[in-house]
């Protein structure tokens, strides 16, 4: 396991020498973010930021994410070009040394949430989702992409014409585009499950469950063709058993990329993103991490959202430095002591 940390670049308000410092921490998760969805990454851009990541005395061996055009999943007749495009700057990634790319096939919105600063008992906010609350599609300043009001309906009607089983067949169609790319130039690619797992404002979400996931790889059998796993995406549905999914996919060897974090689910459907250790939420992390130790996972994991804590600005919400800090060192911990007991049995 390479523990690793999110950064949004240069415009990201945590200084890469304050990442530095949390121990163990090595690599460094980052993007392009001055390139619009569906243009090729320039080869100059990703050296910069490298070179910037490295002179911090850090790496950077992970992307995330390149996000895939709308017409791609779409599958309009311009997908074509832009898969091109996508091919493009996978070729410029593994020159400037990136192993892994995350991506996620979601229409329209990445991650969603209902409240960006829920208030727990102990003082500090984090991110939310109520069901009830779900009504009126919303950016959120998480994103690696947004859109204005009026492409945001336009998308939406769109998207009225795509079912669950087109999507899949969009998806297909990247896929056999892009996985022998990557598998050409030694990049595993790394699907991002979809978050929350279920569908949100009527619009297809297909990379939800275990079975999903196995569809995907399923599609081309390789290495290139892996996943993320992502606890609190996975998790805050209570029928997926992240430890499990963990162990299913950890044994096939096509876990590219963690994420790990908790979820405080509730029975009404609602969940809060809660602390990262085991007990402050509903998800075993030391039997996820445990999985991943016995499998012998040797990708990049990075904590992931962490809460509002000690008065810390978030411009981001969920990406301050402190909690996700505070995540690593658990992993950290964990980390170690799976590997203490792998080598003791
Ligand atoms: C949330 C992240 C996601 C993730 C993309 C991957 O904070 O885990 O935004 O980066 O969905 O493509």
């Amino acid at each position: 396991m390479i523990l690793s940390f999110r950064w949004y670049g240069p415009q990201d308000p945590i200084p890469l020498a304050h990442i530095r410092q949390i121990p163990g921490l090595k690599n460094i998760v980052s993007a392009i973010y001055t390139v619009p969805p569906g243009e090729i990454w320039p080869l100059a851009d990703l050296l910069e930021l490298k070179t910037e990541i490295e002179s911090n005395g850090l790496k950077f061996e992970t992307v995330e994410s390149i996000p895939v055009h709308e017409d791609i999943k779409l599958g309009k007749s311009t997908r074509d070009q832009l898969i091109h495009n996508y091919q493009e700057s996978i070729r410029n990634c593994a020159q400037a040394g990136i192993k892994v790319i995350c991506y996620n096939f979601m229409p329209v919105f990445d991650w969603t949430r209902t409240d960006l600063a829920h208030p727990l008992p102990d003082g500090s906010t984090t991110l939310a989702y109520h069901p009830s609350s779900i009504s009126q599609p919303k950016n959120l300043p998480g994103w690696d992409t947004s859109y204005s009001p009026d492409h945001l309906k336009s998308l939406l009607a769109e998207y009225q014409q795509i079912d669950s089983e087109v999507l899949w067949k969009n998806f297909a169609y990247f896929l056999n585009a892009i996985v022998p790319v990557a598998e050409a130039e030694g990049i595993q690619l790394a699907l991002h499950p979809d978050d929350p797992p279920w569908p949100i404002f009527g619009l297809p979400r297909i990379i939800c469950t275990q079975n999903d996931l196995d569809r995907a790889v399923n599609i081309i059998n390789s290495p290139a063709n892996s996943i993320t796993l992502c606890s609190g995406s996975l998790g805050c549905n209570p029928s997926n058993n992240v430890p499990q999914i963990a162990h299913y996919f950890g044994s096939k060897n096509r876990i590219a990329f963690a994420h790990l974090r908790n979820v405080k689910n509730n029975p009404d459907g609602s969940f809060h993103e809660s602390a990262h250790l085991s007990s402050e939420g509903s998800l075993d992390m030391a039997a996820i991490v445990k999985t991943l130790a016995e499998t012998g996972f040797t990708g990049p994991c990075r904590p992931d959202h962490g809460r509002a804590i000690w008065n810390e600005p978030q411009p981001r919400p969920g990406y301050g430095l402190y909690d996700r800090a505070l995540g690593a060192t658990y992993i950290n911990g964990l980390w170690e002591a799976h590997q203490l007991n792998l080598q003791i049995k």
